[in-house]
């Protein structure tokens, strides 16, 4: 039996994001650049879709999604302590976490990158796309390839009318982390967790790797980058220890309640999308990737946004902790959600459930 293989990219916010929590776990494995051939001879035949990252497990099978690969991972090493917390409360908020951090982070992620990193992404782009090409052919790769990813800003909501609310939105978060940063070492204490390897995709990829948006970070919030270095590192350096009693740290509320005033209505607007188009699909459907249009609202700035489905699913999986609760911890659950303006979430379901079917999302 081979090892494990992560085909991925080091510019890549998902590769990261793998990356941080297989080396926090200590599993051996090594990482593979996606080529233009890894693509077309791995990632393409297998998962139908060109996504990174994409890892092999030691038996050959192909997994898809990082949350999948680390559950996998989980499974198959059977390691303590577990990277999904145990605690129920700190579950639920390491995948409210996990879903800001896969898929509301990504905003300032990708905003940062394409307005202020653009002609250093292409060559990047193309430097990993064409290691053997000469640099101003790989700019033209990169400048092809990296068209794609560019492309997403409008999707995401990067518009004129948001970026100044995605830039006041990023430099107050990570203003919150820093202060939280002064008090633990990780999110939910001493080691990291689930919402660290979340957090580490945008902090890491783009917005410490990226020259301009790592300039910014440094200067702005240094206890953020050390957060970084330290999860590039390991993530060994705390006590090993999530917080007693099931607690959740205070200074991680402001980040909470970031989430919910600003991607909890691009969540609600979505679900109400997919009821629409659940209710003319079977079984089995596969979920399109966008579901129409919805406008999001980042500090007073609103403009257009694509409906992405995804979120929905790590919406469900926090839907899902939550709703696993006993009476003590659900009220526990109540308080926080009150105190970060998430009420909403107590009752508001998804129309219909979500499942994973061979690397895509499909209706349950
Ligand atoms: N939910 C997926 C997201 C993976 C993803 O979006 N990867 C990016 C690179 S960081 C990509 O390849 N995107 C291609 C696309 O979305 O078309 C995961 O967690 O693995």
């Amino acid at each position: 039996m081979g090892g494990y293989t992560l085909y991925g990219a080091e510019v890549s916010y998902f590769t990261g994001k793998a990356r941080a929590y297989l080396d926090w776990r200590g599993v051996a494995y090594k990482e593979e650049t996606a080529t233009e051939q890894v693509y077309r001879d791995i990632i393409l035949p297998n998962v139908g879709w060109p996504v990174i990252p994409v890892m092999k497990m030691p038996d050959e099978t192909i997994v898809q999604d990082t949350a999948d690969i680390m559950a996998e991972v989980e499974r198959r090493e059977a390691k303590a302590p577990p990277a999904w917390p145990e605690a129920p409360l700190q579950r639920f908020v390491s995948e409210l976490l996990h879903l800001y951090g896969d898929e509301w982070l990504v905003i300032p992620a990708m905003h940062y990158r394409w307005t202020y990193n653009e002609d250093w992404a292409y060559a990047e782009f193309g430097a990993l796309s064409a290691p053997a090409l000469s640099p101003a052919e790989q700019y033209e790769i990169g400048r092809k390839n990296g068209a794609r990813f560019k492309g997403a800003l409008p999707v995401l909501g990067v518009s004129d009318a948001t970026i100044p609310g995605i830039e006041t939105s990023y430099e107050a978060f990570l203003a919150d982390f820093s202060k939280h940063l002064e008090a633990h070492p990780y999110l939910l204490g001493g080691r990291p967790s689930l919402a660290d390897f979340a957090f580490y995709g945008p902090l890491y990829a783009h917005l410490y790797r990226d020259p301009a948006s790592g300039k910014l970070m440094k200067r702005l919030a240094p206890k953020v980058a050390d957060w970084v270095e330290r999860m590039q590192a390991g993530g060994k350096d705390g006590d090993g220890k999530l917080l007693d009693g099931d607690d959740i740290p205070e200074t991680l509320k402001p980040i909470l309640a970031r989430q919910m005033r600003e991607q909890w209505p691009a969540l609600v607007q979505t679900s109400a999308l997919f009821e629409g188009w659940a209710a003319q699909a079977e079984p089995g459907a596969r979920v399109p990737r966008a579901l129409g249009d919805i406008t999001i609202e980042i500090e007073g700035r609103r403009g257009p946004a694509k409906a992405r489905s995804f979120p929905l699913w790590r919406l469900q999986a926090a839907l899902d902790a939550y709703d696993a609760m006993d009476a003590d911890t659900r009220a526990r659950a109540d308080a926080l959600l009150e105190r970060i303006g998430g009420e909403a979430l107590k009752t508001v379901r998804l129309p219909a459930r979500l499942k994973r079917e061979n690397c895509q999302l499909v209706l349950a």
